[in-house]
């Protein structure tokens, strides 16, 4: 008889641990960017807080900490991620080859057409494999996410072909690619986080930098004097949603089922509001005084740049980067 009522103890006790363990996981969890709410970075972070929120019963918060809070630069907060003192980062893949080198690929100028071309390479077998990369540094790449096509902006001159831009000091991204391919162009180049560039432009200590429509957007960099803007679409920039390896596993597995499969949905969502808003929003930059070039000698960027995939392009093998380039 004792036995019996010893083993019914144990399995209610099972029974109550597993299911309070899996039904009450709570936690308050830290998203983390390094541009503003209204960027669609974060908008897409907002989505994926209240999904997260409503797909927990309230168990999980998911708290947002843009515009640098966190930290002054990309680089920075993906130190963060690995620490475990920030849970999720949305960031471009710029600054990521230190923790992830293979994830560099997709920084090279001129590797993509479009952003048909765009979604079938990040959502197909080379996009899973990169995010896979990721664990190795202790993280977990959840979805490609979107910053979008780059464009140079200066406060000096209007620039057509690279010969206008020749001696531009403009800022690129922590990202040596990025660095050997506007000094390969003839301008010339200094990489710098994120936080310190509108002070920078501001006090003319560089003459220009290079992000999507968005970015120039969001943080109003006519008011830092970036009034020539000049449509390159030079490089192509994922925005991976990065969570910290440590925090990643302490989920049950129903709960990282649902950040994986929350991520990938928000990602569809942020990739179209970013495009569906960039003409408005270059529209708007215009009113205020930005001067637009979009007859721009692509070409002569391509062909100047081109010199990356020859001093860079060893890290990876040609069939890489041509599985990449000839995607269809
Ligand atoms: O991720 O550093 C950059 O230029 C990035 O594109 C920007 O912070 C958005």
């Amino acid at each position: 008889m004792k036995k019996t009522i010893a083993f019914c103890f144990a399995v209610l006790a099972t029974i109550l641990w597993t299911g309070s363990a899996t039904a009450e996981h709570k936690a308050t969890l830290k998203l983390a960017s390094a541009l503003a709410m209204d960027h669609p970075y974060m908008v897409g972070a907002q989505r994926f807080a209240d999904l997260i929120k409503e797909r927990t019963k309230g168990n999980i918060t998911v708290k947002l900490y843009p515009s640098g809070q966190l930290g002054k630069g990309e680089r920075e907060m993906t130190e963060g991620i690995q620490q475990g003192a920030i849970d999720l980062l949305v960031s471009s893949t710029g600054p990521l080859g230190g923790f992830s080198p293979s994830i560099n690929i997709l920084d090279f100028p001129f590797l993509f057409r479009d952003f048909r071309h765009v979604d079938l390479v990040l959502d197909g077998a080379i996009g899973q494999r990169l995010l896979g990369d990721f664990e190795k540094a202790n993280i977990k790449g959840l979805a490609f996410w979107e910053n979008g096509f780059r464009h140079l902006t200066n406060s000096r001159r209007p620039v057509k072909s690279v010969e206008d831009g020749k001696g531009l000091k403009i800022r690129t991204m922590e990202n040596k690619v990025h660095l050997a391919a506007w000094k390969a162009a003839g301008f010339n180049p200094t990489p710098m986080a994120w936080g310190e560039v509108f002070t920078a432009l501001q006090q003319r200590v560089i003459d220009g930098q290079e992000n999507p429509i968005a970015v120039l957007y969001s943080n109003k960099l006519w008011d830092a004097g970036q009034l020539h803007f000049s449509f390159t679409a030079h490089v192509y920039s994922p925005a991976p949603l990065l969570m910290s390896k440590k925090t990643f596993d302490t989920l049950p597995a129903p709960e990282r089922q649902l950040f994986l499969k929350t991520g990938s949905e928000v990602a569809k969502f942020q990739r179209k509001i970013n495009r569906d808003e960039e003409e408005a929003k270059l529209a708007e930059a215009a009113k205020r005084g930005v001067k637009v070039t979009r007859d721009v000698d692509r070409d002569g960027f391509r062909r100047a740049m081109a010199a990356v995939y020859g001093e860079f392009g060893g890290q990876f093998s040609r069939a890489e980067i041509d599985a990449i380039i000839n995607a269809k």
